[in-house]
């Protein structure tokens, strides 16, 4: 699959020549997410391109929970594929740190990587049975002593740096990651959001705009996720995961790497 970004050039092309005519004044935040068309969009997503809003969530929560789940054993080879460094196949990339790290590391102890669930899985409770705590989706390598300094903070911007931190900071109640994977995460939080709408025994899962959600089943800040969405939109190692997901695994997609426009449409 080929994303075609046709439309959000052509868009990032006009602002452009509109600030250059004095027409407008630039916008402060990044250009918000074009609208692009995919090779899915005639199949898979037939039944929610042109919606927006409640109805568009609904569309896409129907179409996205066809999946299959894994158990939380099996996500250990998964993300050995889903999350391979390109450059070296012996290798995955660490979300938070960027560091590309051997598969063979992979386990509890200082130096090794370990399964981060981006949406913490406190919030909400959810555990690590096999639904949202084993969805592919948002689950990622991290180096063991970062995933313990994220714990279960919120999203937010702000903080100071850590050993491995990779250019990611945290403060008292909130985690912002590096700017690399600022979109991949409000991206996945906000799939999140869509999968799991209080069916089948699990907590409905939404963004708000606070920090210290607790275990409550809210992360935040969405305000920020909407931001980082815009600013760093989907490159190809993020494509090629949701695809590898897709064919591989779950059979679902994350409907914001194929479409980031939908993020504001729907919030
Ligand atoms: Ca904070
Ligand atoms: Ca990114
Ligand atoms: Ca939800």
């Amino acid at each position: 699959m080929s994303a075609s970004r046709t439309h959000r050039w052509k868009a990032v092309a006009l602002a452009t020549a509109a600030v250059l005519a004095g027409l407008t004044t630039p916008a402060l935040t990044a250009t918000p997410a074009a609208a692009t068309t995919t090779s899915y969009d005639s199949t898979y997503y037939k039944n929610a391109v042109g919606k927006s809003g409640t109805a568009l969530k609904s569309s896409l929560h129907t179409i996205i929970s066809n999946q299959t789940k894994l158990s939380y054993s099996a996500l250990w080879n998964a993300l050995k594929n889903t999350d391979q460094d390109p450059d070296n196949s012996n290798n995955v990339i660490l979300l938070y740190s960027g560091v590309s790290r051997s598969k063979s590391l992979s386990g509890g102890s200082v130096g090794d990587w370990n399964r981060e669930h981006v949406w913490a899985k406190s919030h909400g409770d959810f555990g690590t049975s096999t639904g949202p705590g084993t969805d592919l989706h948002h689950i990622r390598p991290a180096d063991v002593q970062v995933n313990s300094i994220r714990g279960n903070k919120d999203f937010d911007n702000g903080g100071s740096s850590f050993t491995n931190s990779g250019g990611s900071l945290t403060d008292s109640d909130s985690f912002e990651p590096r700017d690399e994977v600022k979109g991949d995460v409000a991206r996945m939080i906000l799939y999140m959001a869509v999968r799991y709408e209080g069916g089948d025994g699990w907590p409905d899962l939404e963004p708000n705009d606070w920090v210290s959600n607790g275990s409550d089943p809210y992360m935040g800040r969405l305000s920020v996720l909407k931001q980082w969405n815009d600013e760093d939109p989907p490159d190809a190692f993020e494509e090629h995961r949701n695809q590898v997901v897709y064919d591989s695994y779950q059979h679902n997609r994350n409907p914001f790497i194929d479409h980031p426009e939908w993020v504001d449409a729907i919030w």
